[in-house]
């Protein structure tokens, strides 16, 4: 029979390609060699340095299911893949990774005209440019649909929009060149994506203060968007998308590759707390792995991690296919979110007082993984829209 690995107890890796492989190998060495170093420093600073999207757009690891444009256009297997690696160091790297590829460059590249993907995606992809994107507000969380941010045409500058509103917790807001923006166009009352330029902003018209002091996440870089009277040429409006729809399009892919990174932030949890409790010895002499208790913690673990590659992996495949309902993201977002930030936590119990100290990396993993079952669609949400699709009745309202 094959032998158990306790690292992969599915064998998920006899279902990727070749190729993916070493895409994945690829973002492996750069997070173990170049971004591993950085974090402690990083998170107790709440530092997060512009260059590592530069670096990750020099290996291609931005935007890289786009085609064309300079990106890689690998599968979604591959770019969660890079995601899973990412996120194995810290969510904060993973979070300002995703928002730049699905979250900026994904928008452009589906609903943006031609001009606009010839103007930005390239430059994104290689990280000389720095995107956001600003749904939430800060009386508009869950319900984005609420939304009060405003586009009206610009009083006193013809061809332009003068979009006021503010926009919070923005993943990348404080060190943005480019912001995606959803707002109400006046005239008619729908949602629509526009693309502001800071450059191009007048004084005051735009600003993005830092929200610092954060629990979790500290290795990225959140902050506010307050466009007072902003104007923002007509031309940098995506043409055709309206409603939801279009925020929402981008969330899902940016969802999917969630569902793989915080299995990546798991697995590192997994293999710290199994070192720590074969290494670790208790009461005659006995490493706190051969205990009862301690052996469960680390299988459900081991087991969460297994099923919930398998299933990011048959959501991707589906996706590539064409075949993806938006409700299996939903799914898979909450689970793999709820299993991490569940595991992560009891795996914490292992490391004793030893997981107050940062230099044991677990603490940090809990307090992330705590972000990211909240944003991008907390889980109770995802619950609600699973259930809408169960029983055909809304429960939101
Ligand atoms: P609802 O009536 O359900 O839908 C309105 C319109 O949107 C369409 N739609 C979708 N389209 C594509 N994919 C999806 N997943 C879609 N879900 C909905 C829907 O078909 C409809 O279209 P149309 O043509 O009929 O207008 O809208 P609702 O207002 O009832 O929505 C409720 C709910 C709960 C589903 C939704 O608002 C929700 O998901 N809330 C969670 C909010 C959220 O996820 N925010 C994310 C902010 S961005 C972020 O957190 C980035 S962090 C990134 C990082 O740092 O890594
Ligand atoms: P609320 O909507 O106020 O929800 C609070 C609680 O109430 C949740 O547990 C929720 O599940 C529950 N709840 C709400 N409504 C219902 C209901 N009908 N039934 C049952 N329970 C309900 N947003 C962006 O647009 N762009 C970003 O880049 C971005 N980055 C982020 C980075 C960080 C570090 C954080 C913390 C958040 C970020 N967000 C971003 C915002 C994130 O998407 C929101 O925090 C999230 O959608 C939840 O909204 P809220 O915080 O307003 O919570």
């Amino acid at each position: 029979p094959a032998k158990f690995q306790w690292e992969d107890p599915l064998n998920n890796q006899s279902l990727y390609t070749e190729e993916e492989l070493a895409i994945q190998e690829t973002a492996r060495s750069y997070c173990q060699e170049q971004l591993l170093p950085r974090v402690l420093d990083a998170y107790r600073n709440e530092h997060y340095p512009r260059e590592i999207l530069t670096e990750m757009g020099e290996l291609g690891l931005l935007g890289a299911t786009i085609q064309g444009y300079g990106c890689a256009g690998v599968s979604t297997v591959a770019s969660g893949l890079i995601t899973r690696e990412v996120e194995r160091v810290d969510s904060g790297y993973r979070s300002g990774m995703s928002v730049q590829s699905s979250l900026v460059m994904g928008p452009i590249h589906e609903f943006g005209t031609q001009e606009q993907k010839d103007r930005w995606l390239e430059k994104l992809g290689q990280g000389k440019l720095v995107g956001c994107f600003g749904l939430t507000e800060p009386n508009h969380g869950s319900d984005p649909g609420s939304l009060e941010t405003t586009a009206k045409p610009h009083p006193s500058k013809e061809g332009y929009y003068s979009l006021s509103g503010a926009k919070t917790w923005i993943t990348n807001s404080p060190i943005a060149d480019i912001a995606v923006v959803w707002a109400k166009l006046q005239e008619t009352g729908k949602i629509r994506g526009f693309v502001i330029e800071r450059d191009q902003c007048p004084p005051g018209t735009f600003e993005t203060p830092a929200l610092k002091n954060k629990n979790g996440l500290r290795a990225s870089v959140t902050g506010m968007i307050q466009l007072d009277e902003c104007p923002v040429p007509k031309e940098n409006m995506f043409p055709e998308v309206e409603g939801l729809k279009g925020p929402f399009a981008c969330l899902n892919s940016a969802r999917l590759g969630i569902s793989w990174g915080v299995m990546g932030a798991l697995e590192d949890a997994l293999d710290r707390a199994r070192t720590y409790a074969l290494e670790r010895k208790q009461f005659k002499n006995n490493p706190l792995a051969k205990y009862q208790l301690v052996q469960k913690k680390l299988t459900d673990a081991s087991t969460d991690t297994a099923y919930g590659l398998l299933a990011a992996y048959q959501v991707s495949r589906l996706k590539d296919e064409g075949k993806a309902a938006p409700e299996m993201i939903n799914m898979i977002k909450r689970q793999n979110c709820d299993r991490a930030l569940i595991n992560t936590r009891h795996l914490q119990e292992i490391f004793g007082g030893n997981a107050v100290s940062d230099e044991y990396h677990i603490g940090r993993h809990v307090a992330n993984l705590f972000v990211t079952q909240t944003y991008e669609g907390q889980s109770d949400i995802h619950a609600l829209v699973i259930g809408r699709a169960i029983t055909g009745l809304q429960a939101f309202v």
